[in-house]
């Protein structure tokens, strides 16, 4: 599968204030340490960048290619800001994202089309957050619909089912399961992705890296193609890329109802069999989930 690398990120502390000063140091070392670690994208999230968002994007897209060769997955919402992006790209980059908003697809998707670009399908419709896996896959069809209106192909379109943290709505996260599992049959050849560490949001931090890899691995039985994640949870890369074989299958045999007796297992295998059991919904989530 594609892993999307998320550190270099407005939210950061190192990164927010380079953004600003347009100190090239932290951002180019950052690239190199998410490349080296595993990763064959490397998102830029520049925000929404409402001020002068056009240079900024320009001069991360140069900054980050001086250092790195990975495609770019353009992260913001200011469409000036996406095509000074889209104008320096080098390798073909990705467009994150183009929602349902119907002011905003139009614009997102004659972009897309325009430079020949793979594009990020967010289903956030008119009415935000969908509420379910049917009203995912309506908006699925109804961009794809659009998109190939516009002579996008569905090889170009990656569909964000918008993952949201389990802490908040237990339904959300299985609709989004429900849902990767409907994909192949809504949007034949198109690809998925999700922002992974949207799950654990909200939760303790050193709990989190448990969440967001049995997510993961939970949407890999349904054909995950991409997923924007964590570059230095070196775990998670090691599960994505075959190292763990034996935890990916006892996520998957208790996803198709395997209720594994807890003491034959290990200490390791324990935490993520308590998490799936927490993600499907059939343990309550809190903080202490991993201990109880
Ligand atoms: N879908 C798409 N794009 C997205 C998201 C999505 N882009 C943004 C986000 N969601 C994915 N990227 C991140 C980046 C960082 C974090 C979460 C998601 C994060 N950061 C830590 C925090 O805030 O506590 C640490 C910040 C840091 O220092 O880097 O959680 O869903 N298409």
């Amino acid at each position: 599968m594609i892993l999307i690398g998320e550190n270099i990120n407005i939210m950061s502390l190192t990164i927010g204030p380079a953004f600003k000063e347009r100190n090239p140091g932290p951002i180019q070392e950052l690239a190199k340490a998410e490349v080296e670690s595993g990763v064959d994208y490397l998102d830029l999230n520049i925000g929404p960048a409402r001020k002068a968002g056009g240079e900024l994007m320009e001069w991360v897209v140069n900054t980050v290619q001086e250092a790195e060769s990975k495609p770019l997955s353009l992260d913001t919402t200011n469409l000036v800001a996406m095509e000074a992006g889209l104008k320096v790209a080098r390798s073909k980059p990705v467009i994150n994202s183009v929602s349902l908003q119907p002011d905003r697809m139009e614009q997102g998707l004659r972009l897309a089309k325009q430079y020949n670009a793979d594009l990020i399908s967010l289903l956030w419709g008119a009415e935000g957050m969908p509420r379910d896996a049917n009203e995912r896959a309506m908006h699925a069809v109804n961009f794809v619909y659009q998109a190939n209106e516009m002579g996008i192909p569905n090889e170009n379109i990656w569909i964000d089912p918008i993952a949201s943290p389990v802490s908040v709505e237990i339904n959300q996260v299985k609709a989004l399961i429900e849902f990767m599992a409907m994909l192949a049959d809504i949007a034949p050849g198109c690809k998925s992705v999700v922002g992974l560490s949207n799950i654990s949001n909200g939760t303790p931090t050193h709990l989190r890296p448990w969440l967001n890899r049995t997510y993961l691995i939970m949407m890999l039985k349904h054909g995950l193609h991409s997923a924007i994640v964590d570059a230095f949870d070196t775990d998670l890369i090691a599960l994505v890329r075959g190292k763990k074989p034996e935890i990916v299958s006892l996520i998957h045999r208790i996803m198709d109802g395997e209720k594994p007796d807890l003491a034959s297992l290990s200490e390791e295998e324990v935490k993520y069999a308590k998490t799936v059991r927490v993600l499907t919904g059939e343990s309550l989530y809190s903080h202490s989930w991993l201990t109880i």
